[in-house]
This record gives structure tokens, C-alpha cells and sequence, in this order.
């Protein structure tokens, strides 16, 4: 049997089955490349023949049922792209790419109207390597550049169904039936990375690419549990100076940012609290060589994430991250002995920054003022090495000034002052800073002056 189509997106006929398909004018193809018409056997199905038109350097064919399983699939030779249809809710089609080179497969799904997809590729056994999952129903999914090594792989496209009806279940089958929905499917071979992006496979440390300090690098967070390493050595920075770093994130993407150090041991965690939120670490010091791990929730396929860095000379009373907890406090006074002082700090998004009060020989009080740039909140508190709060700060005004007075620090006591930028607005800014001003006073255990009536 032979059946007469034109564009399988507009004339769309549910008989494509071990049958013919060929081009013909009158039903508003999509695409206007002359066709050409070839004849395929695919694996042990009977021969078909199917239209091939071309985009972009990729040649399309149409897919061919059944394809649910690797013994099923077409072959597909990149570059390459497929107008296929999900039929049955749930139904899966699988194409078999003979890969020639090691490097990356790129694969991308164009946005389907109505239907939740993922894309993914399969290993020679059928296992899989990468799944690409960002988002529902009308979401173009794609895997920007797989790590693949010469040998047969398997691209896999599914409707995302929570449920899969039961064979037999007419009553579920007819809730989760819909129209046949037609999509496109794109395979190419990613191009080569150059100097300063990422090389996938790297999601291990050992296989962690540099990151020289004052230089910049770009990946993608590409797939589900994508993981990007890289090393960073800071032997060549000068004594005073420190890295900042900045972190520009895909719009699909929530990142998450670690710094680990040689034995594996994370110093630093920066999470975006949302899809596309930059991150940023500043005054970043370390001795040796140190791992930064990128991870995200969601994945995008075309566009890159940047990690750029920049040496910055450090002045006197500059806060050095690490100093997330009471083990990395920086010192409260920079000089020892010293009776008052200052601080300068940044205040990034999911910072936390720990400054540790001197231990003192004799009781003495403390008054600290912690003082943001506009449009910043943050809280103040001073702690205990345990977190627990010996007195605390919090006025909800940007910009406004925390302060903590007369707070009482015993002999031979080991305190700190915990200030943490709260989640809005400009306290996610990269270059939101806050000064600490203190100076000693009187020893007293009286309560605190009760705070001004709001
Ligand atoms: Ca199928
Ligand atoms: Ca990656
Ligand atoms: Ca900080
Ligand atoms: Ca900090």
C-alpha cells in the first residue's frame, strides 16, 4: 500500500505504519525544499519510502511505527532531524545513531503545543546517559552536547504521562487520549569545544577543566544531574589579593554553586533561590588548588552558563570568604588588641558571612553596628559557635542599620557576629556591601535597651 502525504505536520494521517510516505503538492507543506524521494530499509522492517527534506544542513525524514523499543529504531545519521508524531499518550520513538567520533551528540526536541516531553540518549545496551527534562507541556527539550565515544547509541523522544493507561483500560484510554500531536527532532554532533568551554564528560573532579583565576569559562547545565567541574589553582596570585567570581546563569536554569577544597571537603555553597539568578562569590582566598562544582535544577540546551573571574587587591579591613560558619569566621578586629574597628563585606546571594569577637582576658561589652548599602536587608546576630543567638537585629528596612549594643562577652568567651543578607530584593545583588562598626564599652548583664516603638 502506498499512502500519498504531503506535510505529516498538516495532512496528518495516523496510518504511518511499514508504509510508504511521499511528497505531493496541495497541503501547505511547511517546508519548500524540492523533496526527494529514497527508498530505506530500516532494520528488519519491510522497505519504505519516506521524504527527505532538508534544514539547516540536517536532512528529514519521517518516523516510522513501531520505533518503542532499540531493536525498532530507524537509523539516523547526523546531522539529521525527524518529523515524527507522539501518537498514543506516553508513546516513545527511538532513533539509532551509529556515532563515528568521540565528542558531543546534540539533540533537540522543538516545543510540542499540548505535550510534556523528554528527550534522552541511550547507551548500546539501552541504558541511559542523559535525560533531558526542563520543563512541561510546550517546552522545546533538547541535550546540548552529550558525551558520546564511537558506537551505536539510541536518541529517545516519550510523551511525559503521569499515568500511562492500562492496555485494555478503554475508559483511561479514552481520558488520556488526545490528537496525534507531530514533532521535530534534531540530531547533530556538537561542535568541537574551544578555549574556555566546557568538554563533557565532566562530571567528575578528576575530570574538572581549569578555571585560571582572572579568567573566564562557559558550559552548559545540559541535562538532568549535569554536573560541571572545574579546577581552580591560585598559586599565581599575589599574598593580598583575592578572586571574585561571578556566575551568569541560563534563564531556564537554577544553579547551584560549590567550592571544594583538595581533599574534597566543600568551603562555599551559593544557591539561586530561582530559574536564572546570577550568583556571585567575592573575596575568594584559598592556598591550593580547589574545585568548583556547577549543578542546577532544570537544563537548558541553547544557552551557556559563564563563570568569569576577576583578581581583586584586598584592603585592610576586607571581609575573605570563605567565612560561611564559626570554622572560616574572618577576625572581628584586624588588629590585635584594638579596642574598636571596622569591616567592609559583601553580601551575595546565599552568602552568610562570620566574623569572630576577640577572647578577651576580662568581661567586656560590645556595641556593633552593621550598616548596609541601599536597597540592602541583612540580619545581625551575635552567636555562639553552635549558631545559638546570644543577641540579635533584625529590622525589615532596606538600607537600615542593625545594631547591637552593649552586648556582653565573658572572660576567655569565644563569640561571633553572624550577618546574613535577607532573600529580597538587592540583598541578591552582586555588589550589595555592608560596613561593621564596633567598639568595646562597660560590662554589664542588664538587658538590652528595649527598641524604639515602632
Ligand atoms: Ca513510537
Ligand atoms: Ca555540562
Ligand atoms: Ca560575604
Ligand atoms: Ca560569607
Amino acid at each position: 500500500m502506498i499512502a500519498f502525504k504531503t506535510d505529516v505536520h498538516r495532512c496528518l494521517a495516523a496510518s504511518i505504519g511499514a508504509v510508504a510516505v511521499l511528497s505531493a503538492a496541495g497541503c501547505g507543506g511547511k517546508e519548500e525544499a524540492a523533496p526527494e524521494v529514497a527508498r530505506h530499509g530500516w532494520g528488519d522492517a519491510a522497505p519504505v519510502v519516506v521524504v527527505e527534506r532538508t534544514s539547516g544542513g540536517a536532512r528529514f525524514t519521517d518516523e516510522v511505527e513501531p520505533n518503542d523499543e532499540p531493536g525498532q529504531a530507524a537509523d539516523l545519521v547526523p546531522p539529521a532531524g525527524i518529523e515524527g508524531t507522539f501518537g498514543t499518550p506516553g508513546d516513545a520513538d527511538l532513533f539509532k545513531v551509529a556515532v563515528d567520533r568521540a565528542g558531543g551528540l546534540r539533540a533537540v526536541l522543538d516545543a510540542v503545543p499540548g505535550v510534556d516531553t523528554v528527550v534522552q540518549i541511550l547507551d548500546a545496551k539501552g541504558e541511559v546517559v542523559v535525560h533531558g527534562d526542563n520543563g512541561g507541556a510546550n517546552v522545546a527539550e533538547g541535550l546540548p552536547n552529550a558525551p558520546v565515544e564511537p558506537g551505536t547509541y539510541y536518541v529517545k523522544v516519550v510523551e511525559f504521562v503521569k499515568k500511562k493507561p492500562k492496555a485494555g483500560d478503554a475508559e483511561a484510554a479514552g481520558k488520556a487520549a488526545r490528537a496525534p500531536a507531530p514533532y521535530r527532532l534534531t540530531v547533530t554532533y556538537a561542535e568541537p569545544p574551544g578555549i574556555g568551554e566546557e568538554r563533557e564528560p565532566n562530571g567528575n573532579p578528576e575530570d574538572a577543566l581549569p578555571l585560571a583565576p582572572g579568567g573566564s569559562v562557559e558550559g552548559y547545565i545540559g541535562w538532568r544531574r549535569d554536573n560541571d567541574w572545574w579546577s581552580v589553582d591560585p598559586a599565581s596570585m599575589l599574598s593580598l589579593e583575592a578572586l571574585d567570581i561571578d556566575i551568569a546563569s541560563p534563564k531556564q536554569v537554577k544553579l547551584t554553586v560549590r567550592v571544594l577544597d583538595a581533599k574534597g571537603n566543600t568551603v562555599l555553597v551559593r544557591e539561586a533561590r530561582g530559574r536564572g539568578q546570577d550568583l556571585a562569590v567575592r573575596g575568594w582566598k584559598a592556598s591550593g588548588l580547589h574545585r568548583i562544582l556547577l549543578s542546577g535544577r532544570y537544563s537548558s540546551h541553547d544557552r551557556r552558563y559563564a563563570i568569569s573571574t576577576r583578581k581583586r587587591a584586598l584592603e585592610g579591613d576586607d571581609e575573605v570568604e570563605p567565612n560561611d560558619a564559626a570554622g572560616t569566621a574572618n577576625p572581628l578586629a584586624v588588629e590585635t588588641g584594638a579596642l574598636d574597628g571596622k569591616r567592609s563585606a559583601h553580601a551575595t546571594v546565599g552568602d552568610q558571612d562570620w566574623f569572630a569577637l576577640p577572647v578577651g582576658s576580662a568581661s567586656v561589652g560590645y556595641n556593633i553596628d552593621v550598616s548596609p548599602s541601599p536597597g540592602l536587608d541583612v540580619d545581625a546576630a551575635v552567636v555562639r559557635a553552635d549558631g545559638t543567638a546570644i543577641r540579635e537585629s533584625a529590622n525589615a528596612a532596606s538600607g537600615a542599620t542593625e545594631k547591637l549594643l552593649s552586648v556582653p562577652v565573658g572572660a576567655g568567651e569565644r563569640l561571633y557576629l553572624r550577618v546574613t543578607p535577607r532573600p529580597r530584593g538587592a540583598s541578591a545583588a552582586a555588589d550589595a556591601v555592608y560596613t561593621v562598626r564596633w567598639s568595646t564599652t562597660a560590662y554589664t548583664t542588664a538587658p538590652p535597651p528595649a527598641p524604639p516603638a515602632p
